[in-house]
């Protein structure tokens, strides 16, 4: 059936001169969901113009570190606090964009016994005061709830159970509330499944929730690089519905290397890698960091729109162009450096600057063949980074630049030692200043990342070839 309308569609576009009525997915846009200082009111108010701008239709409130969403969320919101939001749900409202307030329940929810009506009561308070002023759409999630052993003690029934009891209880007084959105504590596919087994609690929640009730999933993994249709079909098998993405590109909330900061190295990709199959939702977890964060978001608004048609770099191509003008260039070449997003357990993003990589393996190849190297493509580029640098740290204004510094000056010293290394290789013999530089951009690393596996690498590579060459002379 599916291979069918597939045919259709290519019918269409091949017959119907490339015109295909975009199929959008119908909830579409930006979640507020990482760890670390939440968004300002005016960070906020700007994404959900941006979210109008780019034909998404939702922004959700999830915030980890707001204390009245997970941590004390039975607490009502302060006055002041309830003020702001209030004010940001008019501001929604203008762009008509759907204000999705979300509630974290799970790190001390009483399902069952003497407390349990006492926290419903309290849930719905909570949703009560954000009705009262305007919201319309309600999410509750049960993620991360691991001990330090790895394990969860949810009851998959009993979540459901209450989800169902916070669904009909809006339902039966207000007409115009959405379905409600849940987020499972089992919440990506191999965390789900035992071998070809589903686990219990997740096996529990699917065959208790309402069906009307939206679930979302975050992939194979946490972090993971990419979902296949057929991957969005066995989840959509699980629960009996078609669930939705939790899409965790561009967040950076979560370090690279084992000693490492968060926030460090800046997501600039496009999305990519994603069904084109129907979804009812998606919704992109971004950076801490705003303005940075539209470059990916923005692509993310082209697939959600158009998820049959989109072409990753086409996409990321004119919106590069679109948000930066002039200055597009640099940022393509500042970007093309940052974009991967990988430690132990994330594996996520285009890779970076895949050309790079190449012309530099090529080099220490011929470098190692003794032959002599061509360096014009990888000086060339290495030019274009330094420039692109340079011309960024002057000319970026400053709400982009206080998001992007220490990156562009992490890139400037890359950019440095690469030459010294291109040098050392030409002349045979490694300048010791190179030795310095990779200290310096050592030294700086806790506060920003780029290239570590291409411009970056190319620093340690071409040192590892000397040390190595020395080491065989001396056995000589
Ligand atoms: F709800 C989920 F879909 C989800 O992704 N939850 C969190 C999210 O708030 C966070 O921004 C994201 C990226 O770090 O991943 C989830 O949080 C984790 C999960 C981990 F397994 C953070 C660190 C982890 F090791």
């Amino acid at each position: 059936m599916k291979k069918f309308f597939a045919l259709i569609i290519l019918a269409a576009m091949i017959f119907g001169g490339g015109t295909v009525h975009a199929i959008p997915i119908p909830l579409r846009g930006v979640i507020e969901g990482f760890y670390g200082t939440p968004w300002t009111f005016d960070e906020r108010a700007d994404v959900i113009d941006f979210c109008r701008r780019n034909n998404l239709n939702s922004y959700v409130y999830a915030p980890k570190d707001d204390p009245y969403h997970r941590d004390k969320w039975r607490t009502p919101y302060p006055a002041d606090k309830l003020d702001e939001l209030s004010l940001l749900v008019a501001v929604a409202k203008d762009n008509d964009v759907r204000f999705i307030f979300a509630v974290s329940p799970g790190l001390d929810l009483n399902y069952t016994g003497p407390k349990s009506d006492d926290d419903f009561d309290a849930m719905i308070r909570k949703l009560d005061a954000m009705y009262a002023v305007g919201v319309r759409d309600f999410a509750i999630f049960f993620d991360d709830l691991k001990d330090d052993k790895g394990r969860h003690h949810e009851d998959g029934k009993a979540q459901a159970e209450f989800l169902n009891r916070v669904q009909k209880n809006l339902r039966d007084r207000y007409k115009d509330v959405a379905p409600l959105i849940m987020v499972p504590t089992e919440y990506f596919y191999d965390d789900m499944v035992d071998g070809d087994k589903i686990k219990p609690y997740t096996r529990d929640l699917a065959e208790n929730l309402d069906p009307r009730i939206v679930v979302l999933y975050t992939g194979r993994g946490v972090v993971c690089d990419g979902i296949t249709d057929a991957e969005l079909a066995k989840v959509n098998k699980i629960f009996g519905r078609e669930v939705g993405i939790w899409w965790n590109y561009p967040v950076n909330d979560y370090p690279l290397t084992p000693d490492g900061n968060r926030n460090v190295k800046l997501a600039l990709g496009a999305i990519e890698k994603l069904p084109s199959g129907k979804m009812t939702a998606i919704f992109f977890n971004p950076m801490a960091q705003v303005q940075m964060s539209k470059v990916s978001l923005a692509t993310g608004a082209v697939y959600a729109n158009n998820p049959v048609t989109y072409d990753a770099d086409a996409a990321w191509n004119s919106v590069m162009d679109e948000q930066f003008g002039t200055l597009a260039p640099a940022m393509k070449t500042f970007a093309e450096h940052s974009r991967r997003m990988e430690n132990s357990w994330a594996h996520v993003g285009p890779q970076d600057a895949p050309e790079f990589k190449s012309a530099a393996q090529i080099v220490l190849s011929d470098a190692r063949r003794k032959l002599s190297p061509d360096f014009t493509a990888l000086e060339q580029m290495i030019d274009n980074m330094e420039l692109a640098a340079d011309i960024l740290l002057r000319r970026l204004p400053t709400e982009y630049l206080d998001e992007c510094r220490p990156q562009l000056e992490q890139l400037e010293r890359t950019a440095l030692a690469d030459r010294v290394a291109v040098e050392s290789l030409r002349k045979g013999k490694l300048d010791p200043r190179l030795k310095i530089l990779r200290e310096e951009i050592a030294a700086n690393e806790r506060q920003a990342i780029v290239s570590e596996s291409a411009a970056r690498q190319f620093i340690d590579d071409v040192i590892k070839f000397f040390d190595t060459q020395s080491k065989s002379k001396r056995r000589k």
